[in-house]
């Protein structure tokens, strides 16, 4: 199949997630086109079934806002023509789904027919997509969209809850690619972060509010009351500065490590002992997962889908949104004892196991084929 995706190119879940699908649909013989407006980050290696077609927005004085939708869906149409694309993906309904709808209609004037699944990822409609600015043309949007997916039944049913959506919704987990995480790191740098006998917390996020940032922190300084122990926090956002004046606040500075964003996460995770996640919302937890498959266990909030992920007593704890106090208890019972810790990093891998991408692609795989048929179907 000749298949285009449309994304956030950046550090976000959402990102990831389709940059992932797309490199596994490529290597499974599929043409896949990126159209985004830079390189997404975790593309790096071009192969031959694999094109990135950039979505550039030229400044003009006219203009308060730049209008990205437009060029995307500009784009689109000129790729679907110029490579004969069959099928758009787009992630993250804002502004892709309607991007997407605008191309299709554009080819459909030029008698090109062609479907497009809109897979939603999370604050596309628990956060930003609600927002009664927004709400109509993200509504219309979905529904327009020929297949819709989203990334946890959690996430489906807060779509049905808060839109008028007419369309059926497929639940396709976020996946983990296992043939990664086989062979383990023999450079595994812990010492490089902790002292042998300190414990590692790890977070990972792009510190926005939504990630709830001075509860990650506040439960460390509650574990380091206990234990000796370091926090690296992994990732760039609005929240770093606030992070940065808690830990100066509560003397921790010299336990807490920020490492900024980065492309080795896999290579933090394996030597961390616990990961914090005391989201606000999460439709999915996909650094949760990554996590478990580096046999982190995970103390989460229990918001959103973060149930369908990490599982109560068995590859963590999930606690209410806010409730500080539940999280660092649970964080403490988990470190202070080496064979209680060794069990739940166990559990953590087994548990993350089941999203791998080999039980995941074939789902997407799926929908595309059975858009691609209704869609030749509806046609006739
Ligand atoms: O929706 C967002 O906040 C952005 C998005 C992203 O690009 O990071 O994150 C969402 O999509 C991920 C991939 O499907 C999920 O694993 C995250 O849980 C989800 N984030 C939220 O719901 C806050």
């Amino acid at each position: 199949m000749k298949i285009a995706i449309v994304c956030y190119p950046t550090f976000g879940g959402s990102g990831v997630v389709a940059t992932e699908l797309g490199i596994a649909l490529a290597e499974r013989g599929h043409e896949v086109h990126f159209i985004t407006y830079q390189q997404p980050v975790r593309l790096a290696l071009l192969s031959t079934n694999i094109h990135y077609h950039e979505v550039s927005v030229p400044e003009y004085a006219l203009f308060h806002y730049q209008p990205y939708e437009l060029a995307l869906s500009s784009k689109l149409v000129d790729m679907v023509k110029l490579y004969g694309i069959e099928l758009l993906h787009v992630h993250y309904a804002i502004p892709h789904a309607y991007a997407g709808y605008m191309a299709k209609q554009m080819l459909k004037e030029q008698g090109i027919h062609i479907p497009m699944v809109t897979t939603l990822h999370g604050t596309d409609i628990t956060l930003v997509g609600k927002h009664p600015f927004y709400k109509t043309a993200v509504n219309f949007s979905i529904n327009q969209s020929d297949v819709v997916t989203s990334v946890s039944q959690s996430l489906k049913d807060d779509t049905l809850e808060l839109f008028d959506i007419h369309k059926p919704i497929s639940v396709i987990p976020n996946f983990i690619e296992i043939d990664h995480y086989h062979s383990s790191y023999t450079d595994c740098q812990r010492s490089l972060m902790a002292e042998d006998h300190e414990r590692i917390l790890t977070h990972i996020s792009n510190f926005r509010k939504v990630k709830r940032i001075p509860d990650v922190i506040s439960i460390f300084k509650n574990v380091l009351d206990k234990m000796p122990a370091k926090l690296l926090m992994v990732g760039e956002g609005p929240e770093r500065a606030l992070a940065e004046e808690l830990c100066m606040k509560y003397g921790i500075l010299d336990k807490v490590l920020f490492l900024g964003k980065s492309n080795e996460i896999d290579k933090i995770l394996c030597f961390s002992d616990l990961f914090l996640l005391p989201s606000q919302a999460e439709s999915f937890g996909l650094a949760a997962l990554e996590a478990m498959i580096n046999r982190t266990p995970v103390v989460s909030s229990n918001a959103g889908g973060l149930s369908e992920v990490n599982i109560e007593g068995e590859t963590g704890f999930l606690c209410p949104v806010g409730d500080v106090h539940s999280m660092s208890d649970r964080a403490i019972y988990l470190l202070e004892d080496d064979k209680r810790l060794e069990k739940f990093k166990e559990q953590a891998y087994k548990r993350a196991v089941y999203f791998d991408l080999e039980n995941i692609l074939p789902l997407y795989e799926a929908v595309y084929r059975s858009a691609l048929e209704s869609f030749k179907l509806e046609q006739v």
